[in-house]
């Protein structure tokens, strides 16, 4: 790019770039094939397709700052220090550019091919279409010393493009209502807005950015709810936070950066002392959860260069053993990020980049720097090295244990566990297991059920710590044989990788139920980490469940209500005392466990389908819940017990 053309209040840009191509009425027609959805995901990926059109800016080397607020009425407001949405008469549409891109789908304008676009990327259908979704939307621009305005409802321009002050700052400020009678809510949320926001300032080193939420007040301060993300060391800081409960191997992360055919590479690395596999890997800022041809060119990378530098050294002949390409990765938690101009996404959720000239241009860039690191540091390499023939050693007792396991319970017949007490139906739809803490607990809950679709499994006191052990002593743990023999699943090696065999499925309801107290969430959390690092697609599939059972129970009487949570208790509470203080008459009852409950109370409050609550565990942010669990089940101990009692409190119902 021309430096005439990096001045912001040149006209170069040249409104004629911008192109007309569809109405947004398709948009409202059908909204989830521009936006995925109009559940809370479409709602907020409303928010992410203004942000993308800021980060652009950021990436063309123009903006150094985006704000985020949600305002009380749910309303968004994203503002940005970029160059400003260009505002000048484009000749063939007689309108202004602002216009046309608010109001036109496919409009961003930016078909400059040495610049790297998130928007337009995955799901990238432009801001005209959050316009469309909008039954308000306003736009600000600051350029050329100028502010320019224009109202919006429903994508229709309220009037024409017109000037409202002056201003020495350049920018653009998008305030958007997403529209009621499209999405089904509307109700934003913090924590989904704050983790792609933590995510976007670790990949884009530098940037500031910042979420303020005016729906809360903090009680103290007396200021809204906020928070500020910023990292100078980008994709090295990003692998150091996802490891900061684990210990570490390398004295600091490895670093990769370059440049190849207009493909940018970035690349951070690290090994811990742990078990598992941690690659993240991103294409112009999107995640791309399948991985892909870049993901393909970092691993052939570190195979390679690691074979290599253990056969020069004579060092895996020594150990006798033999090494598989899994053997490299274990312990590593690495972000690889690629900037490509064109990107083709493929794969199920267009979640896998397909470019395959990039896989060559990875591996030559990780390779090369790698190579360098191994022989500039013999000691880190050594203690890689050792720990891939540990690994390689670990894997061949894991796979004898798997054997053993999924052997024998084909050799006795049902196979299915002895603490199993299975239901009638044989009909995986519509037949349920619960994995309840403890036997006694078991005991009610195999009472209680509905015997003919529920399938209880008692489990004795805390399950194995996977986070902690070794693959080959989860095979040889009691509890975790059970789990995998009652749900009728296995894993199997394919092409070198474990894969989780679902086709004999028993139940499509897993549900972990266990006390409602600190223990029962620390219990509740183990068994998660277990489904997590060895079930995954089992949470993918929607399968996996957290019973909620009741905390209290607010009697007067013979009258009774069962209560989850404070608010509804004291609404009990007031509601038989009629405005009575201290009516004695009334009693609450602290549920601590599920064995203070008799079989019919937990049908009632936790089992019956027709008024339990059930919460659906979903996996929808990988990266976010990989830290989580190395958190609270890793080497760190002491910021669990406070994260364990803060989620409990916020966690979601979904079913
Ligand atoms: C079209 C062209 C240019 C920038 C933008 C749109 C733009 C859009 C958004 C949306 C939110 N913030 C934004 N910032 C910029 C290029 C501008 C130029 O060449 O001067």
């Amino acid at each position: 790019m021309s430096e005439e053309n990096k001045n912001p209040n040149s006209e170069n840009y040249g409104a004629n770039n911008i192109q007309a191509l569809e109405g947004l009425e398709a948009v409202r027609m059908r909204p989830g094939m521009y936006i995925g959805s109009t559940d809370a995901k479409g709602l907020h990926h409303l928010v992410w397709e203004v942000v993308d059109n800021s980060i652009d800016e950021h990436l063309a080397g123009y903006c150094t700052q985006i704000d985020v607020f949600i305002h009380p009425d749910n309303s968004i407001t994203v503002k940005d220090n970029g160059r400003g949405i260009p505002t000048g008469i484009q000749d063939k549409l007689k309108k202004s550019a602002l216009e046309i891109v608010m109001t036109v789908l496919h409009a961003g304008g930016k078909f400059d091919k040495d610049t790297y676009k998130v928007s337009g990327g995955l799901h990238g259908v432009g801001v005209s279409c959050v316009n469309a979704l909008s039954s308000y939307l306003r736009a600000e621009v600051h350029r050329e010393g100028k502010i320019f305005e224009q109202e919006y409802s429903i994508g229709k321009p309220l009037a024409p493009v017109h000037e409202i002050g002056i201003s020495d700052k350049n920018g653009t400020i998008v305030t958007f209502k997403p529209d009621a009678t499209i999405f089904e809510s509307t109700v934003y949320e913090f924590d989904v807005l704050a983790k792609r926001l933590k995510e976007l300032a670790f990949l884009n080193k530098g940037l500031y950015l910042q979420l303020t939420d005016e729906r809360e007040v903090d009680e103290e301060t007396k200021e809204f709810r906020s928070i500020k993300y910023h990292s100078e060391g980008g994709l090295v800081e990003f692998v150091q936070y996802l490891d900061n409960s684990r210990t570490a191997l390398l004295e600091k992360p490895i670093h990769i950066s370059g440049k190849e055919e207009n493909v940018e590479i970035e690349v951070a690395l690290t090994y811990n002392t742990g078990y598992q596999e941690n690659i993240f890997s991103f294409v112009n800022n999107i995640n791309t959860r399948e991985g892909g041809t870049h993901v393909a060119g970092f691993r052939r990378a570190l195979t390679r260069v690691f074979k290599q530098y253990g056969d020069d050294n004579g060092l895996f002949t020594k150990a006798k053993v033999n090494i598989a390409s899994d053997d490299f990765r274990e312990g590593l938690t690495a972000i690889v990020s690629v900037k490509v101009p064109e990107p083709q996404f493929k794969g199920q959720t267009k979640g896998e980049l397909g470019n395959s000239e990039v896989t060559g241009i990875v591996s030559r860039a990780v390779g090369d720097v790698l190579k360098f690191f191994l022989e500039e540091n013999p000691n880190q390499a050594k203690r890689i090295v050792e720990k891939v023939i540990l690994a390689a050693t670990a894997r061949q007792a894991a796979e004898k244990a798997r054997e053993m396991v999924q052997r024998k319970s084909v050799l006795t017949g049902s196979g299915l566990p002895g603490k199993l007490s299975d239901c009638s139906s044989k009909d995986p739809s519509i037949s349920e297991v619960f994995l309840v803490e403890g036997d006694s607990a078991g005991g009610t809950a195999k009472q209680g059920r509905d015997r003919n679709f529920q399938a209880i499994l008692p489990l004795r006191g805390k399950i194995l710590n996977v986070e902690k052990a070794m693959e080959h002593k989860i095979y040889e743990n009691e509890e975790i044989k059970n789990i995998f023999t009652a749900l009728g699943v296995s894993i199997q090696v394919v092409d070198g990788e474990r894969v989780l065999n679902m086709e004999k499925l028993r139940y499509h309801k897993v549900v972990i139920m266990c006390d409602a107290d600190v223990d029962g969430s620390h219990i509740t959390t183990l068994i998660l980490t277990f489904f997590f690092r060895y079930m995954k697609p089992l949470i993918e599939g929607g399968y996996l469940y957290i019973a909620a059972p009741p905390l209290y129970r607010v009697a007067k009487g013979k009258e009774f209500r069962y209560c989850w949570n404070d608010d509804e208790r004291k609404d009990a509470v007031e509601n038989y005392s009629k405005g009575k203080e201290n009516d004695t008459s009334v009693k609450i009852q602290r549920y601590k466990g599920l064995g203070e409950m008799n079989a019919e109370q937990l049908w009632e409050t936790t089992m019956d389908p027709t008024t339990r609550i059930l919460r659906k565990v979903n996996a929808d942010n990988a990266i976010e819940a990989d830290h989580t669990f190395s958190m609270l089940m890793g080497d760190e101990v002491p910021p669990r017990r406070e994260f364990i009692e803060e989620n409990a409190k916020y966690a979601k119902i979904d079913a």
